[in-house]
């Protein structure tokens, strides 16, 4: 300020047309002038770090799993990051946080947060989500965030954190240390709207086809030696049947077996009845033929017959 100041009267006093009142005037002033002002102050850029290996423009991911394997629908996925803005400028990244998965059918989806939490200070901030039915069968989970803060300059990063794949940890696309488990995912929890229905393979049942789902009709029984196709849909309107444009689901199930129940009573002739509940055939894929006597597995003399066949799926 000083240097300044000293440069401006001595122009003034070069300046041969100055008056002397003009001159005592700049004088009296003096000590309140000022310079001319800068361009705005500026801060630091804010940095995202996982806090698991302190890399910096990366996150963390951590979750609630129902298996050890892969992801589930139901799973929660937690994201998670330091901000690190040594201005002071509080956490704004979670406005910008998207997270996506493409669907098994190819569409592209979003994923709400259930919770988004910023950060603060050396407090981590999260975003969580919980895996929708609809994402069964995706290959994974991808995220994008910002490095942003609420106020300074710049207050974004100049790019955004990608993550390709929740589940590649420090992988390229991937994110910081800990990763998530890996997809495909598979069928858990929050998939009521997925049912499953038993049909004859011979009246090749389709979405729309309105074939009969032994499982669901009366006065239809399945006979020996006749083989059935098992198939689980999105039953996007709830009515129990397989309706057209009804998402097929089968491909993306984890486990299927085939299943008898109930009392044999019916078919056992003079004999004592059986009563089986959920009782494994051994046949675990989405097509079973009813074995005569001797190749069923129920422990009764009469067979399969007699008891209900259900399919027991995941
Ligand atoms: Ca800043
Ligand atoms: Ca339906």
């Amino acid at each position: 300020m000083k240097t300044q100041r000293r440069t401006q009267r001595a122009m003034t006093l070069t300046n041969v047309a100055v008056g002397v009142g003009v001159a005592l005037s700049l004088m009296g002033s003096a000590w309140a002038d000022s310079t001319p002002t800068t361009a705005a102050v500026g801060g630091v850029v804010p940095v995202l770090i996982a806090p698991s290996n302190n890399n910096t423009h990366a996150v963390d991911f951590d979750g609630t799993y129902a298996r050890a394997d892969v992801m589930s629908t139901g799973d929660t996925v937690v994201l998670t990051y330091r901000h690190d803005d040594s201005d002071g400028d509080k956490d704004d990244s979670l406005t910008s946080v998207v997270w996506r998965y493409t669907s098994a059918n190819g569409q592209e989806e979003t994923i709400t947060p259930t919770s988004n939490v910023p950060a603060v200070g050396g407090a981590p901030g999260t975003s969580t989500i919980t895996i929708p039915s609809q994402a069964l069968g995706a290959a994974a989970i991808r995220v994008e965030i910002w490095e942003q803060s609420e106020t300074g300059i710049p207050r974004r990063g100049q790019q955004s954190i990608i993550v390709l794949d929740t589940s590649k940890g420090t992988n390229s696309g991937g994110g910081g240390g800990t990763p998530s488990l890996p997809g495909p995912i598979v069928m858990g929890s929050g998939a009521g709207d997925i049912t499953g229905g038993i049909y004859r393979l011979a009246d090749n049942p389709v979405a729309g086809s309105g074939a009969i789902d032994y499982s669901r009709t009366t006065g239809h029984q399945p006979v020996v030696s006749e083989t059935y196709l098992f198939r689980a849909w999105r039953d996007t309107n709830g009515n129990g049947v397989w309706d057209a444009g009804e998402e097929d689901v089968t491909p993306h199930l984890s486990s299927m077996s085939w299943t008898l129940n109930g009392s044999n009573v019916t078919a056992a002739g003079s004999g004592a009845p059986t009563t089986l509940t959920n009782h494994a055939t051994g046949v675990t894929t989405d097509q079973y033929t009813v074995p005569v006597n001797d190749a069923s597995g129920s422990g009764a003399v009469s067979g399969d017959q007699g008891f209900g066949l259900a399919v027991v799926f995941n």
